[in-house]
């Protein structure tokens, strides 16, 4: 039975959601909008069936299609990636949090020192996070964490000062990524330091996978021991993740996600990445993702022509990391004001976070979804004096208690304005179905 008329209520959801996602736009720049066919897999048969193990050593009976499936996967990864038979691939990870933590599971003891990018400076919760001395993820109670850092000035990486941290901290796992450094990562001289200490270097790709895949961002695979990825930020597919490794850390990696972390694969995902995998080899994934990159630097330039202290004055990828404690609004509440105009996109903390992650000095945004509705740089330059627009008028009710704020937000003139201006531009770019 269709669930328009089995459930009619969560059918109504999802159409309201898709309502939601399409009149509006989508500048969180780890969302994006997969194809038709990719759900269509998502929501197929796969999702039945539990087949724990590997291809053709599984625990249960009736897995012969599903191997074929997650075989197909494994191929079109290292394929989508330009790899050999060198890299081996697992595709079983539930998320991209999980991956990581697989990752380090497989390769060391408890007590073992990771260290990854600053999470203030774009890295992430799942490479260890202890704030104020409070452990507070997982991976940092398992291990020993420790940090690097960007160069204020610049909000990059100073690889020298970087070389310097962890010949001090020998960590055994050197990890790369995160959620909001705009600058592309340099691999080889990360790999080259992580060397120096004998240790692992994790490139944590999740942000970057589509870009990498699409050749617009450097490859980590010709300098990384592991590489880790969501599948669907840049790559646009199904949520889901996968880790690339060497032979002689695969086996171990294989038995880390399952048994050590995870039952019975999502099949049904894992359908869904071989579709996007496939999509991604395509020419016209290739111009997609060129075309978020422009995007991305055009609606950074225009930001920076309207006064924003834009993190590394600009980006080499698909986001975008605005400093806003130059304009005396902070992330949470420009964020609100910005939503209420119809723009989403996300409170974030900047390098030399002065406050705190609940009320952040910044607002990330990124280009993927937007360009996969097909904007081009005309349409970012309309966006970045949208965004103005309405911070500047926010501006002057930013003392008000967040309560007392979004209560305003709806008498400020220019943002009715704006909604109705954004509602009409996304008319005009819809989502594909
Ligand atoms: N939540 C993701 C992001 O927004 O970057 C990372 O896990």
């Amino acid at each position: 039975m269709k669930l328009t008329k089995s459930d009619p209520k969560i059918s109504n959801l999802i159409r309201k959601e898709f309502k939601r996602q399409n009149g509006e736009l989508q500048l969180i720049p780890s969302e994006n909008f997969s194809s038709e066919a990719v759900r269509e897999a998502l929501g197929s048969v796969f999702t039945h069936k539990y087949s724990e193990g590997q291809i053709s050593k599984r625990y249960y009976e009736g897995n012969e299609i599903v191997d074929e499936i997650e075989a197909l996967c494994k191929k079109r990864a290292l394929e989508a990636f330009g790899l050999s038979k060198k890299w081996h691939v697992n595709v079983q990870a539930y998320a991209g949090s999980i991956a990581n933590l697989a990752v380090y599971n497989a390769l060391l003891k408890p007590g073992d020192k990771i260290m990854g990018m600053y999470l203030f400076d774009g890295g992430h919760l799942s490479h260890g996070w202890k704030y104020k001395n409070k452990k507070i993820t997982l991976s940092s109670k398992i291990y020993n964490v420790a940090y690097y850092f960007v160069d204020p000035k610049t909000g990059k990486f100073d690889y020298d000062e970087v070389e310097k941290k962890v010949l001090k901290e020998k960590p055994k796992i050197l990890i790369s990524g995160g959620t909001a450094y705009p600058a592309e990562i340099n691999h080889s001289r990360l790999s080259k330091i992580a060397r120096k200490v004998k240790a692992f270097y994790l490139a944590d790709i999740a942000h970057e996978a589509g870009l990498v895949a699409g050749g617009v961002n450097k490859s980590p695979f010709p300098y990384a021991d592991i590489v880790t990825m969501t599948t669907h930020k840049t790559l646009r597919g199904p949520r889901g993740a996968l880790i690339f490794s060497k032979e002689e850390s695969s086996e171990q990696i294989d038995r880390s996600v399952f048994p050590g972390m995870q039952g019975g694969p999502f099949n049904n995902n894992i359908a869904a990445i071989a579709v996007c995998l496939k999509e991604a080899k395509s020419k016209k994934f290739k111009q997609y993702v060129e075309q978020i990159v422009r995007n991305a630097k055009k609606l950074a330039q225009e930001l920076v022509k309207y006064g924003f202290d834009v993190v590394s004055k600009g980006t080499e990828k698909h986001l975008i990391l605005v400093d806003l404690r130059s304009k005396e609004i902070n992330g949470m509440y420009a964020a609100r004001a910005l939503k209420f105009a119809g723009i989403t996109l996300n409170k974030n903390t900047v390098p030399g976070e002065t406050s705190s992650p609940f009320k952040p000095s910044g607002i990330r945004l990124g280009t993927p979804t937007v360009t996969t509705r097909g904007m081009k740089e005309k349409e970012m330059v309309q966006i970045a004096k949208w965004i103005n627009e309405v911070i500047e008028a926010a501006i002057p009710y930013s003392d008000l208690s967040f309560e007392d704020f979004e209560d305003q937000l709806a008498s400020i003139p220019e943002i009715p304005k704006v909604k109705k201006e954004v509602k009409y531009l996304c008319s005009k770019f819809p989502l594909p179905k």
